[in-house]
């Protein structure tokens, strides 16, 4: 059987070559040119449809152009997009009430990017370690995990181990500690043998490093620990939040409440930049006026979008509907394993997972896999080399995850 088609149609070579040429050249993306989406699915410039698998890395978990969403967001704009943080404006007041009952927090910082979230909730835990912890100026040291991903500025690529993603962008930001993800013995060591640690920053699931999951009681007993040192569990829910993992965080799988936290993505259902840092008074009360802020953060069109965003997710029950056919998108998986040899792991929680393909990290099977998902009507994308990630939009159905797995099957069935 041919194993991939290789001939892309001449409007998708025409704008595959415009991007070449006017376009920075940051990414490679799968040959598939897109025009429309609409729930899980997407279609190419030439009318074919695709499940999306990758759900634009989880910022598409109510399902593309989600129409209570998008009216919210098309209504603000047409009545009022921006009017910077040095006026008020009447969306931003009832977001933050919103968002901040809707997660348990007294107060909310909103900004744009998850990157910006992130950045935000680093000077967040170092102010309040200098403030209110104690501890002496530029001393604060924060801990991370090795395989980490919590986005591309240059700080947070300074505590990166991907070379890809941090060589040559030196010098690097100071104040970070790594170790192991997954080991609470590494993150005992730490608090244990320093009296400068302001706080630990963790993906309560690493995404990019291939959907690892931590061991059952990592997240609580990690927390537990913060607690003992006086330490702010910082929880990056960029990627694992907003119902992406069967709950409405992923920390919650282990009743963890953050003492701050990260959101992005999915925050606006993939519709519009917005992204947030959640945390009490005690921790967010540090942050005085002119100390921290952007142009768009909290701004009325961003605003809107997130309440609708989150109420959706409220009101189609997505967390519950993730938890359910993530059950049965891995053991449909872990079937077909049974029978094809190119996979060698399943693993995830809700509709977060990956299949590990039975090939080395330099290997380009795991591309060639996805080459024939595309030809097969299903969008996923490899991540670090032999692992596929698998992470449709939540409003997916069982019937269509069954037509997936049959669409996975009969893909994997080419190659051997
Ligand atoms: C890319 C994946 C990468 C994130 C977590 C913060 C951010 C992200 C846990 C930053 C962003 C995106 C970025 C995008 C690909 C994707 C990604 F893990 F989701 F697959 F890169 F690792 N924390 N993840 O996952 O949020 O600034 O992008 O809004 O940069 O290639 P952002």
């Amino acid at each position: 059987m041919q194993q991939v088609q290789d001939q892309l149609s001449s409007k998708s070579e025409a704008l595959i070559a415009k991007e070449n040429k006017y376009g920075a050249h940051n990414y490679h993306p799968l040959p598939v040119v897109l025009e429309k989406g609409e729930g899980v699915f997407v279609w190419d410039v030439d009318g074919k449809k695709y499940y999306d698998f990758l759900s634009a890395y989880s910022a598409v978990n109510q399902g593309h152009c989600h129409p209570k969403i998008v009216g919210a967001m098309v209504s603000q704009a047409q009545t009022l997009t921006l009017t910077s943080r040095a006026f008020y404006n009447d969306q931003l007041g009832v977001y933050e009430e919103y968002v901040t009952k809707y997660f348990g927090f007294d107060k909310m910082l909103p900004m744009n990017t998850g990157a910006e979230a992130v950045e935000t909730a680093l000077k967040l835990c170092r102010k309040w370690a200098y403030e209110v912890k104690g501890i002496a100026e530029n001393q604060a040291q924060i801990i991370v995990c090795e395989n980490n991903f919590h986005g591309r500025t240059t700080t947070i690529i300074s505590f990166s181990n991907d070379e890809g993603a941090r060589k040559n962008f030196g010098p690097y930001t100071e104040g970070f500690v790594k170790i192991e993800y997954d080991n609470l013995e590494a993150l005992e060591r730490v608090l244990e043998s320093s009296s400068t640690i302001a706080g630990f920053l963790v993906e309560p699931i690493q995404g990019e490093a291939g959907v690892y999951v931590p061991s059952e009681g990592y997240l609580a007993k990690a927390k537990a620990l913060c607690e003992k040192y006086n330490v702010l569990f910082i929880a990056d829910e960029v990627q694992t939040g907003i119902a992406r993992t069967g709950r409405l965080l992923a920390v919650h799988h282990e009743n963890v409440q953050p003492d701050i936290l990260i959101l992005g993505k999915a925050l606006s259902g993939g519709v519009y930049p917005v992204s947030a840092v959640l945390a009490d008074d005690a921790i967010m009360n540090v942050i005085k006026p002119g100390q921290h802020g952007s142009t768009f953060g909290g701004n009325p069109v961003a605003a809107a979008v997130a309440i609708a965003a989150l109420e959706v997710i409220k009101d189609e029950k997505l967390a519950e509907n993730a938890e359910r056919l993530g059950i049965i998108l891995r053991d449909g998986l872990n079937e077909i394993a049974k029978k094809n040899s190119l996979i060698t792991l399943v693993r995830g929680k809700g509709l977060l997972n990956a299949i590990v393909i039975n090939c080395d990290e330099e290997s380009d099977l795991a591309w060639e896999i996805c080459l024939k998902f595309r030809d097969l009507g299903l969008l996923a994308k490899p991540t670090h080399g032999n692992k596929i990630r698998l992470a449709p939009p939540l409003v997916i159905t069982e019937e269509q995850i069954k037509d997936c797995l049959s669409i996975i099957e009969k893909a994997l069935q080419a190659f051997v």
